[in-house]
């Protein structure tokens, strides 16, 4: 017999909307959690939603012959820019399917490995402008990680440099993307007759224009004017889908360009900060990496193959994604009628479930009872591979996991070697707590940082 799932009370026609922060919800998914446990499900505007916060059921939900990923919410919203491009797609929509075949090549090890240079020339932007500001200039991380990330996916996907660098303020591009992806979450969280009624469509509209105006003008510039170049939008305008013989239409070429942009670039900044964050918290794991730092690179630029060859920097990234995942929850369904946890519960298909990677990444009986404590050793001497089925998904799961993995990767590694390599890092306020910012993903909020170069100090 299955018993009933949890639920906080609710108000009539209104359901839980309330139980739920509107700045930062992940606040309120994990007291939630905190309070009922593995499972509990809120109704919000009338939709059953059911969040699971355990390992033993996120991973019950890893099953793809069971589960999918369900574009709901927020997600359902931002498809008014993505369309099927990558990360909005249903699952069985044709022009995904085409994508998806084409590009995995394109964002494969040995192709990534390629793009180091181009990775290198932005890195060394924000190294320089650390440089110039000098030691006694406050630094915000999350906003020069975000020119990093961002200029860094634009130049190595479609060539195009977007020179944050030199611009005081974001980028146009990155404030439309910031208002259109808060106000697609808004809109999820809202009845459909207000929308109008609030007169935010125009603005909503303007941002779309805005960025898909980019994206078709790159394209256009990029037929008009042939490069030979392993970028990935020559691979979308030129690789035909090994299955179908089938070439990807311009539209959806555009669509996958600002996908990129969008979910290449937020997270990894993301990660970069909480990194720089965790390691100025614990003294001694910044001490262990600058030691592996200085012993495989002295002095010299990282190299690719370098790169490998970082365990305990690969162990911080591992331990900040798992502490700090900035994909914080991941949304799938049941194909068919279903229960979990040996039939303790009972869920239809089609429910809109949110698998919470932030809550799952701190259950104790698989990370034991110091989950909150920022330990790289957890992930050394190959314990990260002896870890149980599914314990560690920052990058999501099955078909639909994150295609930018290995590029996410080398990017951070690169740029966290290098900084860490010729900076002494100091928190700007020693007293700084976390706090966060939360958009479609979470990074750390108001930490600010000096930054020194170490030949200074010789
Ligand atoms: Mn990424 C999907 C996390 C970097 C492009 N990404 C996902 C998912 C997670 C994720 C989680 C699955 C979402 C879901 O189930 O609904 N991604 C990350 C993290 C980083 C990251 C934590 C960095 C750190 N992602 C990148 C980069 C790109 C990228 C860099 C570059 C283009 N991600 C994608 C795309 C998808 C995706 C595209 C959708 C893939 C698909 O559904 O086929």
């Amino acid at each position: 017999m299955s018993i009933p799932i949890p639920q906080p009370p609710s108000i009539p026609f209104i359901g839980n909307v309330t139980a739920l922060d509107k700045d930062v919800p992940l606040n309120s998914f994990a007291l939630l959690a905190k309070t009922y446990g593995e499972i509990y499900q809120l109704n919000i505007l009338g939709t059953t939603i059911i969040s699971v916060n355990s390992y033993a059921l996120a991973n019950e939900l890893s099953d793809e012959k069971r589960f999918q990923k369900q574009v709901a919410a927020g997600l359902l919203q931002v498809r008014n820019l993505l369309g099927d491009g990558l990360f909005t797609a249903f699952n069985d929509e044709p022009d995904y399917l085409v994508a998806h075949r084409l590009l995995m090549p394109a964002f494969g090890p040995m192709a990534i490995k390629g793009m180091i240079e181009e990775m290198r020339d932005i890195c060394d932007q924000l190294v320089l402008k650390w440089e110039r500001f000098g030691p006694h200039a406050t630094l915000d991380p999350a906003d020069d990680f975000t020119r990093l990330t961002f200029d860094t996916i634009s130049y190595c996907s479609m060539s195009y440099r977007m020179n944050s660098f030199y611009s005081d303020k974001p980028v146009p591009f990155v404030v439309a993307m910031g208002d259109f992806l808060a106000e697609s979450d808004l809109r999820a969280s809202r009845p459909r007759i207000l929308q109008a009624v609030l007169g935010k469509n125009a603005k909503y509209h303007e941002d779309i224009k805005l960025m898909k105006d980019l994206a078709e003008q790159v394209v256009a510039e990029r037929q008009a004017n042939p490069i030979d170049k392993k970028d990935m939008l020559n691979t979308m305008l030129h690789q035909k889908d090994p299955q179908s013989g089938r070439k990807m239409s311009a539209e959806n070429i555009a669509r996958n360009l600002i996908t990129f942009l969008i979910a290449g670039h937020e997270t990894s900044s993301g990660m970069l900060t909480f990194a720089v964050y965790h390691l100025l918290r614990n003294p001694s794991a910044l001490r262990k990496v600058r030691a592996e730092i200085d012993s495989v690179l002295g002095n010299r630029p990282a190299q690719v193959d370098d790169l490998s060859n970082l365990p305990y920097l690969t162990a911080v990234m591992r331990e900040t994604l798992r502490l700090t995942p900035t994909a914080s929850k991941r949304g799938v369904t049941p194909l068919q009628d279903t229960t979990l946890g040996g039939g303790k519960y009972f869920v239809k298909a089609g429910t809109t479930m949110l698998v919470h990677v932030w809550n799952m990444h701190r259950d104790p009986l698989v990370w034991g009872e110091d989950v909150e404590e920022f330990r790289p050793e957890r992930h050394v001497d190959g314990k990260f591979e002896k870890l149980p089925p599914n314990a560690w998904q920052p990058f999501g799961f099955g078909v639909r996991a994150c295609i930018g993995r290995a590029f996410a990767w080398q990017e951070v590694i690169l740029v966290l070697a290098t900084v860490l390599q010729k900076f002494d890092l100091t928190p700007a306020d020693p007293s700084y707590t976390l706090q966060l910012k939360q958009t479609l993903t979470i990074k750390p909020k108001g930490f600010y940082i000096h930054a020194r170069r170490r030949t200074d100090n010789q």
